[in-house]
């Protein structure tokens, strides 16, 4: 028997050639890994001697010869084809293993140029995976590491079966079609700009046809969003600086699918915050955001929303955690929390809560500002069969692009508050209505079916949570088609009314409250989140 042995990665790789000896296997192998395996004391033979064909073109070609792809290839149930190889004096290979040029390493380091990524497109590796893994039934291919132990084992127990060799043919076919996309999302991203010369976010006409290799596999979870379901959590290839994917755990429980996903929806929000901010969750939706000047203040002002929701939340912080605040927010059953440090009296107070996950994740670089980094803009969602791809609902609105449509003028602490209601309504489910006062959420109503239903959820929660809403602005994600919306949120006490504007009533709308004597203020932008 024949192995040919060619490793980029060469982890375990005299181990496994060492008992490839043992069981009288022959090795062969290329340049560097025939190198490695001779100097300590393993017989070698290398490629170019066997096909009489020198590596050339700086080791672009090495593999690429019949009498390699022959050794592979030839059925040997089939006379015609073990007679060819007799016939031009090739021997089989039978087990192969390879693993490739660092094509998704390469790419992935700062600074590399097109040539670096080029260059670190394997070829004749592929090709000699392809081949082997085509032909199953007579060759062993192995393409990582983590599948040596296995192999060593069945040869010893005197070969390896047929189910093991079938297995590592579908193991080499998703290892290639995983690189092959890399490689395609890669040249995709240069050629339009994506991420590589300027952080431009692609627009709809530049999505790849496909998203092959897109996504790479982080962990099985114990299940998805309910216990008879089977899930997993994949991240993008080249995730955006300050994702959650990037997150470190530091202690607790496994994330479960509903964590990842709650967690997810408090962290996107509470980056968007350019001062220290606090963002407690409950499936999918804020239920307490608030600013502060230090992360125990933000979190006391958000617990205070809606504490009946809070038990058992998300807590994202984008402001480093002390000990006081970790004080304040053991006190309550909290599921998950996040922030980008902890100080260690910090962590000392969560390692007595054994259960909680604590996970530490980077800001963007740039801030707040830096939360719609080209690579990670495109959005998804499942329809039956199919994906919805859109860019992420990025926007971020301004003092400047407000617009005052009422006789009353907001004051320069409603304008605040409006900007920072809008933010939040951004990560509230539509129909939603949030009411805010002194950077705190006082009442968030969401995933209504109805706008007014929305609005007075919002009062009721605030009105439980001994809240009062007089005097607070309210933000609705999008505008309100007739003046009812107005009436009820005006009703509840608010005084300053932030939408987009943009219905056909928006007269009718604006008439109203002026006749009510509040100030409203357009956007001139929706935030529909489903
Ligand atoms: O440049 S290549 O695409 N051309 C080849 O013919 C070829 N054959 C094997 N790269 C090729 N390889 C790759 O070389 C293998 O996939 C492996 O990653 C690497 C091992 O080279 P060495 O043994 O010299 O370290």
């Amino acid at each position: 028997m024949n192995a040919l042995l060619s490793v980029s990665d060469k982890t375990g790789i005299l181990e496994l050639a060492q008992a490839l000896h043992a069981q009288g296997i022959k090795l062969l192998s290329t340049g560097g890994t025939a190198k490695l395996l001779a100097d300590n004391g393993l017989p070698v033979t290398e490629v170019a001697e066997m096909t009489g064909f020198p590596e050339m073109l700086d080791g672009r070609v090495k593999t690429l010869h019949p009498r390699v792809h022959g050794g592979l290839l030839a059925r040997r149930d089939v006379p015609a084809h073990m007679a060819a190889l007799a016939e031009h004096d090739i021997d089989t290979i039978d087990v192969l293993v390879v693993n490739l040029y660092p094509f998704e390493s390469t790419v992935a380091k700062p600074g590399c140029t097109l040539e670096d990524a080029i260059e670190n497109i394997d070829i004749g590796g592929p090709a000699m995976v392809r081949s082997a893994a085509k032909n199953w039934k007579d060759v062993a291919v192995l393409t990582d590491a983590s599948q040596y132990a296995e192999v060593i084992a069945e040869l010893k127990a005197g070969g390896v079966t047929q189910k093991t060799k079938f297995a590592l043919s579908v193991a080499a076919f998703n290892r290639i079609s995983q690189y092959d996309g890399a490689i395609s999302d890669y040249l995709s991203a240069v050629q339009f700009g994506e991420g590589v010369a300027d952080n431009q976010a692609p627009t709809l006409s530049q999505f790849p046809a496909q998203t092959n290799g897109r996504f790479v596999k982080l962990q099985d979870l114990r299940y998805g969003e309910n216990s008879h379901q089977q899930a997993a959590l994949y991240r993008d290839l080249y995730p955006a600086p300050g994702s959650l994917v990037t997150a470190k755990q530091l202690q607790g429980k496994e994330l479960s699918y509903n964590n990842i996903a709650d967690a997810d929806a408090a962290w996107e929000c509470v980056k968007s915050f350019d001062t220290p901010a606090c963002v407690i969750v409950k499936h999918a939706n804020p239920c307490g955001v608030a600013i502060g000047a230090n992360a125990l203040e933000a979190y006391s002002k958000a617990f205070k929303t809606d504490p009946t929701s809070a038990f058992g939340g998300i807590i994202a912080l984008n402001t480093p955690l002390d000990e006081a605040g970790a004080r304040e927010i053991s006190k309550q059953f909290v599921e998950v929390l996040m922030a980008p440090a902890y100080t260690p009296e910090a962590l000392a107070v969560f390692a007595a809560k054994a259960n909680v996950r604590v996970l530490q994740i980077d800001l963007p670089k740039g801030g707040a500002s830096d939360w719609d980094n080209g690579r990670n803009a495109i959005d998804m969602k499942r329809v039956g069969s199919g994906i919805l791809l859109q860019t992420a609902d990025n926007h971020q609105l301004t003092l400047a692009d407000l617009k005052v449509v009422t006789v009353k003028q907001p004051t320069p602490e409603e304008l605040q508050d409006l900007l920072f209601a809008w933010k939040v309504a951004q990560y509230v489910k539509s129909n939603a209505i949030v009411f805010c006062k002194g950077g705190m959420t006082m009442g968030v109503g969401a995933g209504q079916m109805s706008r007014l239903d929305s609005a007075r959820i919002a009062s009721i929660k605030a009105e439980h949570a001994g809240l009062s809403l007089s005097g607070t602005v309210v933000a609705s994600d999008a505008f309100f088609p007739f003046r009812d919306g107005l009436d009820v949120v005006v009703d509840a006490g608010a005084t300053c009314v932030i939408q987009p504007g943009g219905s056909m009533r928006d007269d009718e709308v604006i008439a109203a409250a002026n006749e009510r004597g509040v100030a409203m203020v357009y956007s001139g932008v929706r935030h529909f989140r489903h």
